[in-house]
């Protein structure tokens, strides 16, 4: 079954959104993983956004994504990495249709409140980066297939 990385971004937890976000993909039929609030360091965040480095937002990324705690969520279902992006909405939000988390929730591209993997093989370095084996739990979920046809 395929994974997918989310972080509620600083802006989310500071805003009282971390139940909001999370219920959008909950009710989505994605079954949880992993999941932990914590405070990133500049070194994870500095891996995290590794692909950004050089461009001129990357040092205003990072020290956004490290200026509070975040909220990380390992996601399972099928096509995860492009059923949590359709969730997110694009990147810049004033672009991300009404019913996107940052279509609804945000204005600004350097207050998008979510990350969320872009590839199959993205997801699955970034869920190595942020989480450890032992921090991932698969279970089998009771409505399971009344959400995926062969669970
Ligand atoms: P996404 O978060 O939708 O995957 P991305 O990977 O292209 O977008 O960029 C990572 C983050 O960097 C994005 O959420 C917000 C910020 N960002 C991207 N492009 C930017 C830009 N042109 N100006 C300012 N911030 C930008
Ligand atoms: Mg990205």
């Amino acid at each position: 079954m395929e994974r997918t990385l989310i972080i509620v971004k600083p802006d989310g937890v500071q805003r009282g959104l971390v139940g909001d976000i999370i219920n959008r993909f909950e009710r989505r039929g994605l079954r949880i993983v992993g999941m932990k609030f914590m405070q990133a360091s500049r070194e994870l965040a500095e891996k995290h956004y590794a692909v950004h480095q050089g461009k001129p937002f990357y040092e205003g990324l990072v020290n956004y994504i490290i200026s509070s705690p975040v909220v990380v969520i390992a996601l399972e279902g099928t096509n995860a990495v492009a059923a949590s992006r359709k969730t997110v909405g694009a990147t810049r939000p004033n672009e991300a249709e009404a019913g996107t988390i940052r279509g609804d929730y945000a204005l600004e591209v350097g207050r998008n409140l979510v990350h969320a993997s872009d590839s199959v093989d993205n997801a699955a370095a970034e869920i190595a980066l942020w989480f450890t084996a032992s921090e991932l739990t698969s279970w089998p979920r009771n409505n399971d297939p009344w959400i995926f046809e062969k669970p």
